[in-house]
C-alpha cells in the first residue's frame, strides 16, 4: 500500500492558490514517493475558505489553524499566511512532529527563524522555505554550471527583483504595507527571493551596506480605496501609514570575494514580476530575466576569441539532462511559473517520505533572515554590518 502525504494549508491568497496548484499536479508528472492529499486548507474567513475548499480541490476547510496542526491525519503542513504568524504555526506544527513547508520570509526577525529552526531540528521534522525560484530549470542549470566552475573566480552577483503593483497610490494599506504584520516590505517579500538565489548560486554574504526607502507614505484603509469624498465635504478618507519599505537597495561582499549588488521593489512602474540576475566569473557569465525564464543566457570567455559572446540556452531539452524539465513535454515547450512550485513540492514530499533534508531548509531561513536584518540595521545606521 503506497504511503499517503496528508497536506494541512494554512492560508489561501496567492500563495495558497500556488501551493494548491503544486500539492495537485506534482504527483502527475513527478515520481513521488507517497499519494498526497489535499486534506485541509484553512483560513480565518468561513465562507472564503470553504469557496476556496472548492475551488482548489481542498477534501475539507478549517478557521483554525490550530485544529490543522494537531490533526493526527494531517502530516505535512504548508504554511501561506502573513509573516507575522509564520513562526507561531510553524513552532506548533515542528512540536506536532510534522513535517513544514513555509513561505518566505521564513520569519519576521532572526530570533524567530532561530526558534523555527531549533524546533524543527528538535522534532526531526522535514523543513524548507518555499524559495520556489531556485527550481526555475534554467536557474538550477546555472547552479549546476557555477558548481562546475565554468565561471571560474566569482567577481560580481547583479540582481534586481521588480514589480510596480504598488505604484498607485490607491492601492490599499493591506497586511504587506504594515510592519506589524510583514516585517518588512519589499525587502523580505522580494529581496528575500534574491538574497536566497544569491546564497544558492554564489555563496555566503559576508557584509552589506543598503538602504530601505518608502514612497508612498501613507494609503487607503482597506475599504477606503477610491472612494474619493465629494468636493468640500468634511469627512476626510480614513488613511493609514504604510511602516515598511516600497523599495529596497544593497550592496555587498560575499565571504568568496564576489561583489554583490541587489535592488527590490515593488514601484518599478512597468515591471510586474521582473527577476534579472547577471554573473559575472573569470571564465564567463550567465545571465538570467525572469520574464523570459526558459533561457540562460551564458558568455564562455574560453571560446576563440573571433566568435565570443552570450549565446542562449533554451532550458527545455526532454532528455533529463536538464533539471526537472524532462518530467514535462518535448524538448523546446516551455514552462512557467506555476511550475517552479510543482518542482519545489515534488523534492519535498519525497524528502518527507525519505525523512531527508531539501533545500532549501529553515537554516536557509535564519541566513536569509540575517541578511535582512544586516540590511535593515544598515540603512538605520547608514554603516556596512557584517553578517
Ligand atoms: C508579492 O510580491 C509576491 O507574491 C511575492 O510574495 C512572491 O514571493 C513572488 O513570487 C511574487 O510576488
Amino acid at each position: 500500500m503506497a504511503k499517503i502525504l496528508r497536506v494541512g494549508m494554512i492560508g489561501y491568497g496567492f500563495m495558497g492558490k500556488a501551493h494548491s496548484n503544486a500539492w495537485r499536479q506534482a504527483p502527475h508528472f513527478f515520481p513521488l514517493k507517497a499519494r498526497v492529499e489535499l486534506h485541509t486548507i484553512c483560513g480565518r474567513n468561513a465562507a472564503g475558505v470553504q469557496a476556496a475548499r472548492v475551488q482548489f480541490g481542498w477534501q475539507n476547510s478549517a478557521t483554525d489553524w490550530r485544529d490543522v496542526v494537531e490533526s493526527p491525519l494531517v502530516e505535512v503542513v504548508d504554511i501561506n499566511t502573513s509573516n507575522d504568524s509564520h513562526a507561531e504555526i510553524a513552532i506548533a506544527a515542528a512540536q506536532a512532529g510534522k513535517h513544514v513547508l513555509c513561505e518566505k520570509p521564513l520569519a519576521m526577525t532572526v530570533k524567530q527563524a532561530a526558534q523555527m529552526l531549533a524546533a524543527a531540528q528538535k522534532a526531526k521534522i522535514v523543513h524548507m522555505v518555499c524559495h520556489n525560484y531556485r527550481r526555475i530549470p534554467a536557474i538550477a542549470l546555472a547552479k549546476k554550471m557555477i558548481s562546475e566552475g565554468v565561471l571560474g573566480q566569482i567577481y560580481h552577483y547583479h540582481a534586481r527583483y521588480a514589480q510596480d503593483w504598488l505604484s498607485d497610490p490607491e492601492f490599499p494599506l493591506k497586511w504587506r504595507l504594515q510592519k506589524h504584520t510583514s516585517g518588512s516590505g519589499a525587502h523580505g517579500d522580494i529581496n528575500a527571493h534574491i538574497i536566497d538565489l544569491g546564497r544558492y548560486l554564489v555563496g555566503e554574504f559576508k557584509e552589506v551596506c543598503g538602504l530601505l526607502h518608502t514612497f508612498i507614505t501613507e494609503r487607503p484603509l482597506e475599504g477606503e480605496a477610491g472612494k474619493v469624498p465629494p468636493p468640500g465635504s468634511k469627512s476626510a478618507r480614513k488613511l493609514g501609514k504604510v511602516t515598511v519599505d516600497d523599495a529596497a537597495m544593497f550592496i555587498g561582499r560575499f565571504h568568496n570575494g564576489a561583489l554583490a549588488s541587489l535592488e527590490a521593489t515593488r514601484l518599478a512602474t512597468g515591471r510586474k514580476n521582473h527577476i534579472s540576475i547577471e554573473i559575472n566569473g573569470s571564465k564567463g557569465s550567465l545571465y538570467f530575466n525572469f520574464e523570459d525564464m526558459n533561457r540562460l543566457r551564458y558568455f564562455n570567455n574560453e571560446e576563440p576569441k573571433d566568435r565570443l559572446g552570450f549565446r542562449d540556452i533554451v532550458v527545455t531539452q526532454s532528455n533529463d539532462i536538464q533539471p526537472y524539465v524532462g518530467q514535462w513535454w518535448g524538448s523546446g515547450h516551455i514552462l512557467g511559473y506555476e511550475h517552479t512550485f510543482i518542482h519545489t513540492v515534488a523534492d519535498f514530499v519525497n524528502a518527507c517520505v525519505e525523512g531527508k533534508p531539501v533545500q532549501p531548509t529553515f537554516e536557509d531561513g535564519l541566513k536569509n533572515q540575517q541578511v535582512l536584518e544586516a540590511v535593515e540595521l544598515s540603512a538605520k545606521n547608514r554603516q556596512w554590518v557584517k553578517i
